[in-house]
């Protein structure tokens, strides 16, 4: 059976600008909540940090010829804030806004469309410094850099996405302490949440401005929530965890409150801000009309009363632990719109991490990865043809990277990194993948013969 896509489905693969970048104070970069999170010491897997990581910065030619080899129509990376103004608004860092240009005009000669991110979290220390997302003036100052960064890339680029995950950025990082700032209160994670959807709602327009051509949009991580047994208190868990990750974001963003069962419980937990009510006069704001969805999808959550999320024994998981659950993206997709009736939806993420490397003739026979990625293709396909307007696709990611506070410990890449040569070398998956856009498709039953690895 074939499995094929719409004729102007985009394929790509995407990055994030500390994860991939290096030159963490080059240039005249300012220090991030990044870098100052990854340099104190036991935050970060064997205290790994960004400073290097692919190197990017300084291989940006080759990395972009490296995806023209690949066959890829589209390309998403974001822009370190701090790399433009350095103290998070006031000086500009022409330097900085000099190397998104150049990348930019490299990416439209090899023919791959950008998709750029404007936040992947890495905030400018100077502003957490002033209680960052935490603070609502936070939310113009992300207004005012988008419109600087637009103004310079705004004729070339034609695809902007806000934010990235800003559930992860609100709970990983001011609730749960995982992330950068490395805060743990839920009050200050439902400020930062509410501040961060407003920066969105707020950079909208101005993007838009100079940049009248484009898309706009936000990408998100909605995971498919199923309850661990069917008694009402697993339901119940299930209802909750839908309501913080996914329900908190979609709901305001779609022109809706923000779930009542949701803010009750807050409320009853003594951790509602007491401006709750005031960040309601916002929500028109948030809710100002966008041209897609980003879905990251990665797995689904599966919830049971009073424990944190399990995974069904016996189940497939990649080495992050996460469930490989390829229906559950399926899922998403369709409630994205039957429930949301968005307009249009990228994927912009979807990956595994597994750290299979290259064996004695250099080849790396990343069997999982290509068939996780062809699992869940074929379901965005069913997707597709059940009537969800996905327009394009992108894995996460180009090539393995610094993720977060795992350090280098897990490979999500197409593309193998070695961190002490900074070799690249493309992976059973990435030439498969290649095969994928090619041919606008895949056959299922050809799934195993990997073109240009044999
Ligand atoms: O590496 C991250 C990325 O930065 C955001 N989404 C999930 C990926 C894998 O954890």
């Amino acid at each position: 059976m074939t499995i094929s896509f719409p004729p102007d489905f985009v394929w790509g693969a995407a990055t994030a600008a500390y994860q991939i970048e290096g030159a963490y104070n080059e240039d005249g970069k300012g220090e991030s909540i990044w870098d100052r999170f990854a340099h104190t010491p036991g935050k970060i897997k064997n205290d790994e940090t960004g400073d290097v990581a692919c190197d990017h910065y300084h291989r940006r030619q080759a990395d972009v010829q490296l995806m023209r080899d690949m066959g890829l129509q589209a390309y998403r990376f974001s822009i370190a804030w701090p790399r433009i103004l350095p103290a998070g608004r006031g000086r500009v860092n022409q330097a900085g806004l000099d190397f998104y240009s150049r990348l930019v005009d490299g990416l439209l000669e090899a023919g791959i469309t950008p998709f750029v991110t404007l936040y992947h979290w890495d905030l400018p220390q100077a502003l957490q410094d002033r209680g960052g997302w935490a603070n609502r003036d936070t939310a113009q100052y992300f207004a005012d850099y988008a419109g600087l960064v637009c103004r310079r890339l705004g004729d070339r680029v034609l695809r902007w996405i806000t934010h990235n995950e800003p559930w992860v950025v609100a709970f990983m990082g001011h609730q749960l302490g995982r992330h950068a700032p490395g805060l743990t209160d839920t009050r200050s994670a439902l400020r930062a949440a509410h501040h961060l959807l407003l920066s969105h709602g707020l950079a909208a327009p101005v993007i838009r401005q100079h940049s009248p051509a484009a898309e706009v949009g936000i990408a998100l991580n909605i995971n498919h929530v199923d309850p661990a047994g069917d008694s009402e208190a697993d339901l119940a868990a299930a209802r909750r965890l839908d309501g913080y990750t996914n329900r908190w974001f979609l709901d305001p963003l779609a022109g809706r409150p923000y779930p009542a069962d949701m803010v009750e419980y807050y409320r009853e937990q003594g951790q509602l801000p007491q401006e709750m009510d005031f960040m309601g006069d916002d929500l028109p704001i948030i809710a100002t009309p966008i041209d897609f969805v980003g879905l990251n999808y990665y797995t689904r959550l599966v919830a049971r009363a009073g424990g944190e999320p399990t995974v069904p024994e016996g189940a497939p998981v990649t080495e992050m632990g996460w469930e490989v659950y390829p229906d559950g993206l399926y899922h998403v997709l369709n409630r994205l719109h039957t429930e949301y009736h968005l307009p249009k939806i990228y994927i912009t993420e979807n990956g595994a991490a597994y750290s299979d490397g290259p064996d004695e003739t250099g080849r790396i026979a990343d069997t999982r990865r290509r068939d996780y990625l062809r699992l869940h293709f074929a379901a965005a396909q069913r997707a597709i043809q059940a009537g969800a307007p996905l327009a394009g696709y992108f894995v996460w990611s180009l090539m393995d990277n610094f993720e977060w506070a795992h350090g280098f410990s897990q490979r999500f890449g197409l593309v193998w990194l070695d961190y002490r040569t900074q070799e690249r070398i493309i992976k059973d998956s990435g030439h498969w993948y290649s095969a994928v856009i090619a041919q606008n498709g895949f056959s299922e039953t050809q799934p195993h013969n990997i073109s240009g690895a044999d």
